[in-house]
């Protein structure tokens, strides 16, 4: 049964199991709506990057903090094209596109558009991350074709004025709300690791999980520390944390995607498989997230191969375009 009424109590009350009977009940969960054998996996793309005008002091991004980042202006869709076939050709399903923007500029969004036509035409799924929408853009993306927009709440509404100054949580419900309107799928989640209490967490997650429709897509991010950002030096998260509130958020939104998003670079194997075992059923694949690095590719594979996972199989891609694809599922090459 999928519910929309979580109260706090219930969720602190899940967060404070032992882990062992938590992961339990996730894993039950997680057996009902999903194969649990199955991964599926998204590729990130940095479309515009850096001096973007907001003051997120996690991101690497904001022109606030002296972060050393290049900046970047909005690439042409014949280098999104030559980058959406990589991530086809390595397994990925869908191809997420982000911007450091506030919002989108009316001006740019002629060609925002035709990125996800283009795209959409290689038969991926499209995902884009731009900030906040504007009346009418969200309704645009939505006949463009546009399968998920990703807008995240980053934490609670009581943490959230510690980490952002310049949007309000009001501001990113609203988003939300207009994604959803238009009939684009919402992939929203937040970030661990910032500082932030136990109940912070529990908040994010009441949040998501109250909204009248749960976010088909929930990244979790494990934050990663950019130095000249106020958060460069953020107490190091308890592993065991992570572990919970995917298994947590699993048991909210039983029937949504849990991303194991940001941070998997610096993560051990064993925490990345408690993570599966607790619900994540999906990650980011590719070198690089939007503007820091990200799990090597071939240790991936490794990985998924070791655990007995493979991959949720994208849209039908010629024979020739799937080498690395083919690569990625070691549990099913031979049967
Ligand atoms: N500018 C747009 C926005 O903020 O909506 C889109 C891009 S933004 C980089 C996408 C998300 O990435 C943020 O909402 C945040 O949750 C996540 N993120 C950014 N920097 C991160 C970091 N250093 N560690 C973990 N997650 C991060
Ligand atoms: C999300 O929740 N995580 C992704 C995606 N949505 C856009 C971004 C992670 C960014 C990590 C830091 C960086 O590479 O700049
Ligand atoms: Fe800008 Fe997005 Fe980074 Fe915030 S998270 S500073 S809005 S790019």
């Amino acid at each position: 049964m999928i519910r929309h009424d979580w109260t706090r109590q219930e969720i602190e009350t899940l967060f404070a199991l032992p882990l062992g009977d938590l992961v339990f009940q996730a894993q039950g969960v997680h057996r009902q709506f999903f194969d649990a054998t199955e991964i599926q996996a998204s590729t990130l793309m940095s479309i515009k990057t850096g001096a973007c005008p907001e003051d997120c002091a996690y991101c690497s991004q904001s022109s606030r903090y002296a972060t050393g980042l290049v900046r970047e202006k909005l690439v042409d869709v014949d280098s999104v094209l030559e980058q959406a076939k990589a991530a086809r050709a390595s397994g990925s399903s869908r191809f997420c596109m982000g911007a450091a923007w506030r919002s989108p500029h009316d001006r740019d969004m002629p060609v925002l558009l035709e990125m996800v036509r283009q795209v959409k035409a290689l038969g991926l799924e499209t995902c884009m991350t731009l900030g906040m929408l504007k009346e009418g853009q969200a309704e645009a993306f939505a006949q463009a074709g546009l399968d998920y927009y990703n807008h995240n709440l980053d934490t609670s509404a009581e943490y959230y004025n510690e980490i952002v100054r310049t949007r309000t949580y009001e501001d990113r419900l609203d988003t939300l709300a207009q994604v959803r309107k238009a009939g684009i799928k919402v992939c929203s989640g937040g970030i661990l690791g910032m500082g932030e209490e136990r109940s912070d967490r529990a908040g994010l997650l009441l949040q998501l999980a109250t909204l009248p429709v749960h976010p088909e897509s929930v990244p979790i991010n494990k934050l990663v520390p950019i130095p000249g950002t106020p958060l460069e030096d953020a107490p190091e998260l308890d592993e065991f944390e992570l572990v919970r509130t995917i298994a947590v958020a699993r048991i909210l939104m039983p029937a949504s995607w849990i991303r194991l998003s940001a941070g998997r670079e610096r993560m051990p194997d064993s925490l990345q498989a408690l993570c599966f075992m607790a619900g994540a059923n999906s990650l980011f694949l590719g070198c690089k997230l939007l503007t820091t690095p990200n799990a090597a590719m071939d240790h991936d594979q490794q990985l998924l191969g070791r655990l007995g996972l493979h991959l949720a199989i994208p849209k039908p891609v010629a024979a020739t375009q799937r080498p690395y694809y083919d690569a990625m599922q070691p549990d099913r090459a031979h049967v």
